[in-house]
């Protein structure tokens, strides 16, 4: 048996107990000693294997497959750069608690530090992000199976663990690196297990949750959650509080308010009816208004079952414990208690705010991109996912979308990046969702490599792009003023996307008035494959509308 035989042999004993684990799909990019692992992975029948040429593309589409489906999934690549191209993808998936597991090929150890052609110290490669590193052993005739199957064991354990994050086994291999028997294919019994560490909630802490929690003035707010969480609204109605949840929350459903961002944007609202407690759930809220209000309470209560950011000053009181076990534990402690006069008064601006903002979209002819975020989310179909890119579009996602069931939103926001984001929506497809997406133009050419690979390989998917010419939300911000604005900030491209598009082979529409994009979405959904449908915005008007909106709710709520 030669090296190439043995190395299969034995990654295939990893592979085995990533699938008995619950992998379903893995990513391999083209490479020479990464061999054994692209075969251990390819001629598995039960696992679905995804060829990408970029590595940082494809880390970024298995972070889309593992976000859709919660299984961990395999990245796999040849040695050198092509490992570090993974970070990016690595990093996401560290922050925001997605299960992948990076195989990387190596050189034997001998050869590392020897100056060794494409040769890098990959040990510890991605540091702190990696819930675990392996370094796994040369595949030799004399290691037994148990080994294999060990290390497999311990990197699905680790990626499903609480956290759940991405795990780094890097295997170094012996020339040859092919197998000289090509007969080697396994199958094995899925049995996924995620870890929880939660226990029920302590005595003690539900005694200070019934006093923290007794005030009348008091909110709710959901950051990103794996599930829709059901027992916290549950708790949020029981306590008659205000609900705030975040798109990626699971739970912008009915029942939550409909207008929380433009409430919280307006000072005068905030100075009247500031909450005095605030229970924060799930990850740490993204937008700032919802930071304010957090950190504005006067008292802070913060659950989750993992805290990632340290509270030095001692801010928030802090549980370690599924926030759906803290929720049930209190629902019966404290039964349904009547809407007061203070939340009343929360709901009735919530309704008010509503209407302003629909009534002003609704009025304007031109593709608003804030009424384009509102329209997209309404309009698709129930079972769908909508994958919301950085930058303006979660921002107005967050303040126009209304509450609704069936729809899940996705976004990478563990680290907010605008990289990968055409790789990460086609994973989603990939795991067999219909799946819709909504980003920015530099945030589509920022992963164009992946359009350019990816569409024409059976995949499908609806991207709408608000297309204002660069990065919109510096016109938000205070770099606004710099005179380097355009050049340094923003970077107008003047692209055609149409171009982009026909070069890619993906479908390409470019709508005018907000009222074509709904039936282009849908026209576009229905002839199957990739579609950017793209939404042209100017910057300039953009900025004047979203201040419009929000001076007429300012107005309507005083
Ligand atoms: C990888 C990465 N690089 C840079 C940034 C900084 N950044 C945040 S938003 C943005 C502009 C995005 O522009 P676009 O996708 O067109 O969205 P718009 O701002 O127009 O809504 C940039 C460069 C980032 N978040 N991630
Ligand atoms: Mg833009």
């Amino acid at each position: 048996m030669g090296a190439g035989d043995v190395s299969l042999r034995c990654v295939s004993v990893l592979v085995d107990e990533l699938v008995r684990g619950g992998m379903q799909h893995a990513c391999v990019s083209p490479g020479s000693r990464s061999t054994p692992l692209a075969l251990a992975l390819a001629r598995r029948l039960d696992v679905e294997v995804h060829v990408h040429l970029d590595e940082r593309a494809s880390a970024f589409f298995a972070l889309g497959i593992a976000k859709a489906t919660g299984r961990p999934v395999a990245i796999a690549c040849t040695s050198g750069t092509a490992a570090a191209n993974f970070l990016p993808a690595v990093v996401e998936a560290s922050q925001a608690r997605v299960p992948l597991v990076v195989l990387t090929a190596d050189r034997p150890p001998r050869l590392r530090g020897t100056g060794a052609n494409q040769t890098i110290d990959q040990t510890d490669l991605y540091g702190r992000y990696m819930r675990l590193f392996v370094d796994a052993p040369v595949p030799a005739e004399n290691t037994d199976a148990a080994t294999w199957r060990e290390i497999g064991h311990r990197a699905v354990s680790a990626t499903l663990d609480t956290p759940p994050g991405p795990v780094h086994v890097n295997l170094p291999f012996e020339e040859s690196l092919t197998p000289e028997d090509v007969s080697i294919s396994t199958r094995s019994v899925v049995s996924m297990a995620r870890a929880t560490h939660s226990g029920p909630v302590r005595r003690a802490d539900l005694n200070r949750a019934d006093r923290e929690l007794a005030t009348e003035r008091g909110a709710i707010l959901i950051g990103s959650m794996p599930e829709p969480p059901m027992s916290v609204l549950a708790l949020g109605h029981h306590l008659g509080w205000p609900i705030l949840a975040e798109p990626i929350s699971r739970a912008r459903v009915p029942g939550v308010l409909t207008a929380g961002q433009a409430l919280l944007s307006s000072d005068a609202f905030m100075q009247a009816m500031s909450p005095d407690v605030v229970l924060q759930v799930g990850a740490t809220p993204t937008t700032r208004a919802s930071q304010r209000l957090a950190l504005g309470a006067r008292q802070l209560v913060v659950v989750d079952d993992h805290h990632p950011d340290p509270d030095p000053e001692g801010r928030s009181w802090r549980l370690e414990i599924d926030p759906e076990v803290f929720a049930t534990a209190l629902v019966d402690r404290f039964g349904p208690r009547p809407t007061n006069e203070w939340a009343e008064a929360w709901f009735l601006a919530d309704g008010l705010a509503r209407r302003t903002i629909d009534e002003l979209y609704d009025a304007w002819e031109e593709p608003y991109e804030g009424r384009v975020a509102r329209d997209l989310a309404a309009a698709i179909p129930d079972h769908a996912t909508l994958v919301v890119g950085s930058s303006m579009p979660i921002r107005d996602l967050d303040y126009a979308m209304a509450p609704r069931d069936g729809l899940r939103v996705l976004a990478n926001r563990g680290a907010s990046g605008i990289d990968g984001f055409v790789s990460t929506v086609l994973g989603v497809a990939a795991s067999g969702a219909p799946t819709y997406a909504l980003c920015g133009d530099l945030t589509l050419l920022h992963d164009a490599g992946s359009l350019l690979w990816s569409a024409r390989r059976g995949l499908k998917a609806v991207f709408v792009v608000p297309n204002n010419d660069g990065g919109g939300v510096f016109s938000f911000l205070p770099q606004r003023t710099l005179p380097e604005h355009e050049e340094l900030f923003t970077t107008p491209h003047g692209l055609d996307l149409g171009a982009l598009c026909e070069a890619a082979g993906a479908g390409h529409r470019r709508i005018t008035r907000a009222d074509e994009l709904i039936p282009a979405v849908e026209q576009c959904a229905a002839a199957g494959g990739v579609y950017v449908v793209e939404v042209p915005s100017d910057r300039e008007r953009n900025v004047d509308r979203h201040a419009e909106v929000q001076a007429a709710v300012d107005a309507a709520l005083a």
